[in-house]
């Protein structure tokens, strides 16, 4: 170990580096509880060419690296625990340049996702990628994993918003691929390929993202439903009839995790077991009319039980803050978490097959269900007992998780909608693809990165 050391130390001076027992724990994880960190060294490379020499001297000198942006990911794709060498976007985060003609940003892949939508916004458009980890993601790792969030439903996951990316493979050679174009009928788009690769094909070091116009006129409708059918029944009434920005929804027991982290009110001045948000551009009204008489249905079927409505940023804010901070307010409770997806035609049987089994298989566990159910895409959290270890808690869930992932495969579902696969899920990975599936996908990563520097072990043991 100390060789990897002394080589690392013989190329770079000492601010490439961070060594402190602190932030070998920092850098070494990222947001996924469970798996503890145990990483070699931390290194920041400030230009691609530091990228470049670090990739061809782990090639050499055959030690691995585990690329690190904002570390926010929830499948452990960023989690450095087997003494590998963590290489941090963070000081590579310069703004390029703005294109005000093609509207489009070239960044660095460590710059903060938020600060991109904000400079999207100084110019009157926008980024179209909206979570809530946003403050801290840095955009490199979003592209890596292929993020998604809470408008994936009107504008798509981040892949539809790259046009370009500057990448480093594992072979280390710098790849440009698709340098903007909008169109580029020349075979193979190797850009998708490192979209989504969780670092295992090379380093993502910069990238050129698409902005758009914003909506007009944005309205926010919160609901509260009796149950779970009533969500999809407001969901898909909805989405028949309007082209809405966003529908989430959430089990009343996230609403108190969120109450107490926030220091917020009910949603609603009544409990109901679930709600739902409705985002929607109002265009001259015709929106609104349709969903008020939308509305007016539902409640008549007592399928809607009660609204709080927003127009302004404020209270659009407070609507919204319900849903975006869930995540947030569990996550001192080391939740078990799962994100599923099916088609949204089979969303109604997948939801009920799954929560029978939840219900019977943890009648002592709080069950929190949320999520962007118009993507057919369910983030399932389970919270533990106070009367049980971390362990006992982890051997159950992994025990529960083959009869939810056998749903899934049932519906030919995925078992990470969003948050990839890392380490965390890559023991599912044939719930969701077939084993030819996995070996082109072992095949494409030999090609990348033959030696397996490249955060070895994540989506597969290739
Ligand atoms: C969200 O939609 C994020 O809030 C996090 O994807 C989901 O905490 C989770 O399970
Ligand atoms: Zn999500």
């Amino acid at each position: 170990m100390s060789s990897i050391l002394e080589i690392l130390k013989n190329n770079f001076d000492a601010s490439f580096f961070k060594t402190s027992k602190e932030d070998l724990l920092k850098y070494g994880k990222d947001w996924t509880n469970f798996i503890p960190p145990n990483p070699l060294i931390i290194i920041f490379p400030k230009t691609i060419f530091d990228v470049q020499k670090i990739v061809q001297l782990a090639n050499e000198h055959h030690f691995v690296l585990v690329p690190s942006g904002g570390r926010t990911g929830l499948s452990a794709g960023a989690v450095a625990a087997q003494n590998e060498v963590v290489v941090s976007m963070d000081k590579m985060d310069k703004i390029l340049s703005f294109n005000e003609l093609e509207q489009t940003i070239q960044v660095e892949a460590g710059v903060i996702t938020e600060n991109i939508k904000k400079i999207a916004e100084e110019n009157n458009l926008i980024f179209p990628i909206d979570f809530a980890s946003k403050g801290s993601s840095q955009i490199g790792g979003n592209i890596a994993t292929n993020a998604g969030g809470i408008q994936v439903v009107k504008y798509g996951l981040i892949r539809n918003w790259v046009t370009g990316l500057k990448v480093v493979t594992g072979r280390g050679e710098i790849l440009e691929l698709n340098q903007g174009l909008i169109k580029n009928a020349t075979g193979y788009d190797l850009r998708h390929l490192f979209i989504g690769s969780e670092g295992t094909l090379g380093f993502i070091v910069e990238a050129t993202l698409q902005f758009i116009s914003p909506p007009k006129n944005k309205q926010v409708i919160l609901f509260g439903h009796p149950n779970i059918e009533a969500v999809i029944k407001t969901m898909s009434t909805f989405r028949k009839k309007i082209d809405f920005l966003a529908f989430e929804f959430f089990s009343d027991s996230c609403v108190d995790y969120v109450m107490e982290h926030t220091q917020v009110d009910t949603p609603l001045p009544q409990r109901f077991p679930y709600y739902s948000i409705l985002e929607f551009e109002s265009n001259d009204g015709k929106n609104n009319d349709i969903v008020f008489q939308l509305y007016q249905e539902l409640y008549q079927e007592k399928i809607i039980l009660d609204d709080a409505f927003g127009s302004d940023s404020i209270s659009i804010k407070k609507i919204w803050g319900y849903r975006e901070n869930i995540s947030a307010s569990i996550s001192s409770f080391s939740p078990y978490k799962n994100d599923l997806s099916v088609t949204i035609s089979n969303i109604h049987l997948f939801l009920l097959e799954i929560e029978k089994v939840v219900v019977n298989h943890y009648p002592l566990f709080k069950i929190l269900w949320y999520g962007h159910i118009a993507d057919g895409n369910l983030h399932l959290n389970i919270i533990k007992s106070n009367d049980i270890s971390i362990s006992e808690f982890e051997k159950k869930c992994k025990e529960v998780n083959i009869l939810i992932f056998e749903i899934v495969q049932k519906y030919k579902g995925s078992i990470s909608a969003e948050h990839g696969v890392g380490l965390l899920k890559k023991s599912y990975l044939e719930y969701s693809k077939s084993q030819e599936e996995i070996f082109y996908m072992k095949m494409i990563k030999n090609i990348f990165d033959p030696n397996h520097i490249m955060n070895k072990g994540k989506i597969f043991d290739a």
